[in-house]
């Protein structure tokens, strides 16, 4: 193989390299976007937009804020891949400047337009508190967030040639080099922005949402100014239903082996196993302790006592 002129610090798998924008690193293809959402992308106060860290729960959460804002369309999931229903602003909204997909999705009528994005709060913070957008953010433990992630990543065309290692993946998540990383620092913009704003910006754990799926949505539907009443409890639970892995996986749409449109990946490798704590069928003793030492000086030593 030919010898990259990328420095270690730049490489994430093999010789692939990542650019940074204010310390995060990101794909380079999505550089160009990213500057186009950060310079462009005017939010309507009655947006929501659906933030994360890749593979912490997005796909769930595009469901769940689709099925609690359009309550009467959850047939649109059986037909329909969650990221075709809320796009991503830097990958669909946002694509090639000759693409007129921005325009599309953004004179959306309806109300509120959801959208999603990994891009850090250290970035897009200003331009979501300045327009009084309400923003939806979910975390997922390192663990299983780098196991999950490692197994996306291996399900990529690039894996042909060379899969990423379980070894490098460790420590390139640790050390931060990762997409949309460091992983710790884009938790904590959104956490506390959501301390600081809890009427605009919701952070929840996957782990949370796991734990107790239905009062969860009620929440989030309270948070988003569309309550659920007493006599809807029974749509809740079909939301919850409608929304959970195991229905939405067995859908044709996202069974399908063919390459999405938007990712170097097929529809399927959205839906793996969606278990928390899988990560101890998958990392040594030494990577766990590894992350865990990263975690406690990163979330602990901030008053956030998460993810060990
Ligand atoms: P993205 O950020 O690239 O869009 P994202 O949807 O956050 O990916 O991550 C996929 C993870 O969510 C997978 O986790 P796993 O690798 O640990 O299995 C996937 O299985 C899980 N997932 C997908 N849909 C659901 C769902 N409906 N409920 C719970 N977890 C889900």
């Amino acid at each position: 193989m030919e010898k990259s002129n990328f420095s270690e610090e730049e490489k994430w798998w093999g010789d692939n390299h990542l650019e940074q924008i204010n310390g995060f690193w990101f794909m380079p293809m999505l550089i160009p976007r990213i500057h186009r959402v950060l310079a462009e992308f005017n939010p309507r106060p009655s947006d929501v937009i659906l933030s994360s860290f890749p593979k912490t729960g997005t796909t769930w959460l595009k469901s769940l804020l689709y099925s609690i804002i359009n309550r009467s369309s959850l047939d649109s999931l059986v037909n329909n891949n969650p990221r075709d229903l809320v796009p991503f602003l830097e990958i669909q909204v946002y694509g090639d400047q000759e693409s007129s997909d921005s325009s599309t999705y953004l004179s959306s009528e309806d109300t509120p337009r959801i959208f999603s994005t990994h891009i850090p709060y250290q970035l897009l913070g200003k331009t979501l508190e300045s327009s009084g957008c309400r923003v939806v953010y979910v975390a997922r433990n390192p663990k299983d967030t780098l196991n999950s992630l490692w197994h996306f990543a291996n399900k990529w065309e690039m894996a042909v040639e060379g899969p990423w290692e379980l070894e490098e993946a460790v420590e390139k998540f640790v050390s931060g080099v990762v997409p949309d990383g460091p992983y710790y620092e884009h938790v904590l913009g959104y956490r506390m922005a959501g301390l600081n704003n809890p009427d605009k910006v919701f952070f929840i754990t996957y782990e949370e949402l796991m734990d107790d799926t239905k009062t969860h949505v009620k929440k989030l539907a309270e948070f988003l100014g569309c309550p659920f009443v007493e006599e809807e409890d029974k749509k809740v639970e079909e939301i919850v239903k409608c929304c959970s892995f195991g229905v939405l996986k067995n859908h044709e749409v996202n069974k399908s082996e063919d390459y999405t449109t938007w990712a170097p990946t097929p529809y399927t490798s959205f839906f793996r196993q969606a278990k928390v704590g899988d990560y101890r069928n998958h990392l040594s003793d030494d990577a766990i302790k590894r992350i865990d030492a990263r975690t406690e000086e990163k979330f602990y030593k901030s008053g956030f006592v998460y993810g060990i």
